[in-house]
């Protein structure tokens, strides 16, 4: 059996990134419903995922997404996050708002309009070296939706041209995350529709490029743990975009739809010991809380991930083995499943008092006033949202 002590060091050392346009107003193309005391700005963006963190102990980190978080300073910025607590993690690009997108970004026929959403990927890496964040994340809402609306192998070539562009601006430290998508908004062909579409433009890029796995962006049945599986052998796994699923891309809380998958996931993390933040894979949360409270929403969110990767760790993985060994087809489904089974709740609720936490995050949240102080302060102004 897996050591608790190493279990629960396991649990405090875990990472996990939640995103500025989450603590924004959201909704569908039907409506957006504005919620009292929402974020005006970044800044105000980065004191909501603050609090996360103070109540989780494990969300030092916020993703931006330019131009929503557009600032004059970023250097100040980051300094202004250091000073509440937390640091600026990936940087997301957006080449899917401007008019000029109509027909794809890096793949669009007109290399005019080529040029300008290249020369927004190389902008991110500036913002990156003024922030010092590592990951540069391109998620591309190239495709098409007719047959014959342009020619897809050429759009393959003038990606890839976009992406070589980035990857030699590229630091040291710093890493590509490319994100692929099933559809939407293209319904016919998309340029980077799956995993192993943008695996392969990694593979031509070099090390420093990887895969991010956006939990929502998979048809319906996709084993998503094999994805996770295939790509933490081949070293090109770089973050996960944790949300979850009932249709399309739902964008809702991670682990609502559905928490076995999210335990799946997180066993193939654990097995192949990358749970650990200097593995490098990075966990983020990109979600929208259309209807329900945001700030409460990301903890549970954090939470959910936490209970599913506490149930990975209590994995008897010496039984798993000799189970799987000997062909116990269900003796090792039902170690797989016993870990699955437990209750991990006592188990985080100790993690948390040993962090100095209160062991009921969502609880504290609420006795905290924290919600009553936002809705006070942020009025006047215009409020962020997915989009602004
Ligand atoms: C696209 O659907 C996506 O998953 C990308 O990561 C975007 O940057 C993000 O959503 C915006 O919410
Ligand atoms: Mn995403």
């Amino acid at each position: 059996m897996p050591e608790r002590r190493a279990v629960k060091e396991a649990l405090r050392a875990q990472r996990i990134e939640t995103p500025s346009w989450g603590y924004g107003n959201s909704g569908t193309r039907f409506k957006v419903f504005a919620q009292p005391g929402v974020p005006r700005n970044p800044e105000e963006k980065l004191a909501d995922a603050a609090a996360v963190h103070r109540f989780t102990g494990v969300a030092p980190r916020v993703s931006l997404h330019i131009p929503w978080d557009k600032v004059d300073d970023y250097a100040a910025l980051s300094r202004y996050a250091a000073d509440l607590g937390v640091e600026i993690g990936a940087i997301n690009t957006n080449v899917f708002q401007d008019d000029d997108y109509k027909l794809g970004s890096v793949c669009n026929p007109d290399p005019g309009i080529r040029r300008k959403a290249t020369d927004h990927l190389l902008e991110a890496i500036a913002i990156m070296d003024a922030t010092g964040s590592r990951d540069l994340k391109l998620w591309f809402a190239d495709g098409l939706n007719y047959p014959g609306q342009d020619d897809l192998r050429g759009r393959q070539d003038r990606l890839a041209t976009a992406l070589a562009e980035t990857y030699d601006r590229l630091g040291d430290e710093q890493r590509i995350l490319l994100e692929y998508k099933l559809f939407e908004p293209a319904f016919y062909a998309t340029d980077v529709p799956d995993w192993g579409t943008a695996y392969a433009h990694c593979l031509e890029l070099g090390p420093k490029a990887t895969v991010v796995i956006d939990t929502g962006h998979h048809a319906p049945g996709t084993n998503i743990e094999f994805i996770v599986a295939f790509l933490l052998r081949q070293r090109r796994l770089g973050a996960f975009d944790f949300n979850s699923r009932f249709y399309a891309d739902d964008d809702l809380m991670v682990g609502a739809a559905d928490p076995f998958q999210l335990f799946r996931i997180m066993n193939e993390i654990v097995d192949a010991n990358a749970l650990d933040p200097a593995y490098g894979i990075n966990f983020m949360l990109d979600q929208c809380h259309n209807i329900e409270a945001k700030i409460p929403a990301v903890i549970r969110s954090v939470m959910n991930v936490q209970e599913a990767t506490a149930k990975a760790l209590l994995v008897d993985r010496d039984a798993l083995r000799a189970a799987q060994l000997a062909g116990d087809v269900l003796g090792a489904n039902a170690v797989l499943m016993d870990a699955y089974n437990t209750d991990v709740r006592p188990l985080l609720a100790e993690v948390r008092e040993d962090m100095g936490l209160d062991p009921d995050p969502v609880a504290a949240y609420h006795r905290s006033g924290y919600q009553q102080r936002i809705e006070a302060e942020r009025v006047g102004g215009e409020q962020a949202g997915w989009g602004a």
